[in-house]
């Protein structure tokens, strides 16, 4: 049997339709792991809550410990939003930005996209889980604009 981690990773679910995407999967997430003996993603080691809204990102916690960290992200829209991962020592609202007022996210000195989370529809949520190690972050939502009206929160790791 294989070991599917259907319940890990990234997974972006409707909020409405999430009683019913458990009754589904349950079953067969209990199956899968009563198979799995070993290779599977191990737990995270601390779970932060992200709350995306018009315009700005909430956290639960703006410091954790160093290891495998989980973002329970809800979007509160009412717009779509994504969150992009960034490690960096510039602070989350002074990144460099295009004349789209984008943050270039892979090609910038100094700025190290480690993952991200796009087109996280209103009401909707989503998961991302990360190793970090110690460090400053930047979590912001990088669709056109959304960076400038204040979508940024710096995140320490230690
Ligand atoms: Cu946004």
């Amino acid at each position: 049997m294989s070991c599917t981690n259907a319940l890990v990773g990234q997974t972006v679910v409707r909020r409405t339709d999430r009683r019913t995407f458990l009754k589904a999967t349950g079953g067969i997430a209990v199956l899968a792991l009563a198979g799995c003996t070993g290779g599977s993603e191990p737990a995270a080691d601390t779970t932060v809550d992200v709350t995306l809204s018009d315009f700005k990102i909430a956290l639960s916690d703006g410091s954790v410990s160093a290891g495998r960290i989980q973002f329970d992200i809800t979007n509160d829209g009412p717009s779509l939003h994504e969150l992009v991962v960034l490690k960096t020592e510039i602070m989350a609202g002074e990144l460099p930005t295009d004349e789209d007022g984008a943050v270039d996210e892979e090609g910038a000195e100094g700025i190290e996209l480690v993952d991200e989370v796009e087109d996280i529809e209103d009401d909707a949520t989503a998961t991302l889980t990360v190793d970090l190690e110690p460090g400053h972050y930047a979590l912001i939502c990088n669709l056109p604009s959304h960076y400038e009206l204040g979508m940024f929160i710096d995140f320490t790791v230690t």
